[in-house]
């Protein structure tokens, strides 16, 4: 059995979750939390960090390395363009969402109004929010100029480059921060098209009940 270890909300679980329910593969979710997990979780992902992977002939760590195991294992439905010059187009804007961009979004955004507060009973940090927020533009001026009026960052089917550059946009839209489509109206349209997108609507109801819980207990804590 395919089992993603790692809680969904996590747009490095999502981004897998996303590439198998693309394929149309079934798995099963193991929810590990991040920087809360047993030890023994090593086992499966050395440092730690969610997601993993495991099935009868892998045990995998790191969501670029489960996805391009994945399109391998499973080529239907592909996931990296096929052509070598969008591939690589695709590959860059993975590396770019997963590395530089997310940091302003995840750790500068949904971890300390979301996660933070609940996990670690902390309060919101307002400076780091702020500051994530004033770097944002530099990133969203760069994906204005590289989106077309209509279809996705690669082409006219979704890929893993929108898997991942939606995906950690949503979780900055989780924790409250949304782009200004009178500024990027590209980029804006765009982040709509993908989570209108079946694909992300399915992650976007299954992860509605667990962000719901997690606000709650961030008001309740106030
Ligand atoms: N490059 C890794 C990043 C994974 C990652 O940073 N995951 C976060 C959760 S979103 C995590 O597990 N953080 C815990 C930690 O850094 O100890 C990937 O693509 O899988």
């Amino acid at each position: 059995m395919n089992t993603v270890y790692g809680a969904i909300l996590s747009p490095f679980v999502r981004k897998v979750l996303l590439t198998l329910e693309h394929k149309g593969i079934d798995y099963h979710n193991e929810p590990v939390r991040p920087f809360v997990n047993p030890e023994s979780f090593a086992a499966v992902s050395p440092l730690r960090k969610i997601p993993a992977f495991t099935d009868d002939y892998v045990t995998l760590a790191d969501s670029s390395v489960i996805c391009d195991y994945l399109e391998h294992k499973y080529p239907q439905r592909p996931v990296y363009p096929r052509s070598p010059a969008e591939r690589a187009r695709a590959l860059w804007f993975e590396e770019y969402a997963d590395t530089t961009l997310q940091q302003p979004l995840g750790p500068g955004l949904f971890f300390p109004t979301v996660v933070a507060p609940v996990m670690f009973k902390r309060a919101v940090d307002e400076t780091l929010v702020q500051d994530s927020i004033k770097a944002l533009p530099p990133y969203q001026d760069y994906l204005e100029r590289e989106l077309g009026a209509n279809g996705f960052l690669v082409g006219g089917e979704p890929t893993i480059a929108d898997f991942s550059v939606a995906g950690v946009f949503l979780n900055g839209h989780y924790a409250g921060y949304d782009v200004d489509a009178r500024r990027w109206p590209r980029l804006a349209a765009y982040l709509q098209r993908c989570w209108q997108h079946p694909l992300f609507q399915r992650r976007m109801a299954q992860e509605a009940p667990i962000l719901a819980a997690m606000r709650k207990a961030v008001a309740g804590a106030r």
